[in-house]
């Protein structure tokens, strides 16, 4: 015998339906802040990670940095370009951010040389001229800076992997990092090899096709659009290869070691 069971579901009235759905909203809210609440007292409460190459930050935001970084490098590849402008849409007055390891007022252009280190305690020297001699490469695009402020702006220079190359320091440049201080060591970064290596990395020497001020970074900075504005060294006098990560000036004040965009 079959039984007929006839399921009779209570309409709700709208004044119900409402009061359900404020109950619904309401204890998601809470449930979501309380989760989102002891979620910060659980980072805030976590130990500091120790002093070294990085500094400043809890152990478990550190851990997901790290993670995202290599979750992005192996996500975006070296031929992944960063997006450029037309020349027109570079700004013509560039802004000056800060000046850490080039305010010294004695410094002389004219005497600066970069120096290599080549490990071992080998070092070469290479004059702007040589540099300038290479084949010039140009990029117009968003420069940002942490701080939060981005500008389109145009460099010139070398390519980074034209310069390795030019300077028989491919072997070097397999090594995973790459190190660079001003020439005073006061300001210095960090970076992967690859950074380094990407196609829109430049020494550069030139600002709106004209040489760089000293404020921007003359004779040689950095411009590495991969990269947040802390990365693009101004004033670079040695450069370094590594197997260990080179000491970074933020990286040591807190922030994200890698720094990538
Ligand atoms: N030597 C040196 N390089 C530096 C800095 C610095 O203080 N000293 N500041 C960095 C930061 S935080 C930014 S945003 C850019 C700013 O470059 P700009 O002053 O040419 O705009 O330079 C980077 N390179
Ligand atoms: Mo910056």
């Amino acid at each position: 015998m079959e039984k007929k069971v006839k399921k009779v579901k209570k309409e709700l009235t709208v004044d119900q339906k409402i009061n359900r759905r404020n109950f619904i909203s309401f204890s998601t809210f809470f449930a979501a802040g309380g989760a989102a609440y002891g979620g910060w007292r659980w980072l805030y409460k976590s130990p500091e990670e120790t002093s070294g190459i990085t500094a400043g930050a809890r152990k478990p935001l550190r851990r997901a940095l790290n993670k995202t970084e290599l979750f992005f490098r192996n996500f975006f590849s070296n031929n992944h370009l960063v997006k450029t402008y037309p020349k027109e849409m570079a700004a013509k007055k560039v802004r000056v951010n800060s000046d850490i390891g080039i305010d010294d007022k004695d410094f002389d252009p004219a005497s600066w040389a970069l120096a290599v280190r080549k490990g071992n305690g080998q070092v070469t020297k290479i004059s702007i001229d040589e540099i300038k001699a290479l084949p010039k490469t140009e990029i117009i695009y968003d420069f940002k800076c942490v701080e939060g402020w981005d500008q389109i702006q145009h460099w010139a220079g070398v390519k980074f992997s034209d310069f390795i190359e030019h300077f028989g320091l491919t072997d070097h440049a397999k090594m995973p990092y790459i190190g660079m201080e001003t020439p005073n060591g006061e300001y210095y970064i960090g970076l992967e090899a690859e950074s380094a290596l990407h196609p829109q990395t430049i020494l550069a020497y030139e600002m709106n096709d004209q040489p760089i001020s000293l404020e921007h970074g003359a004779p040689l900075r950095l411009i590495v659009p991969v990269k947040y504005g802390i990365k693009n060294l101004k004033r670079i006098g040695t450069i370094s290869f590594s197997n260990q990560r080179p000491k970074d000036y933020w990286a040591e004040q807190g922030y994200d070691y890698y720094s990538g965009l």
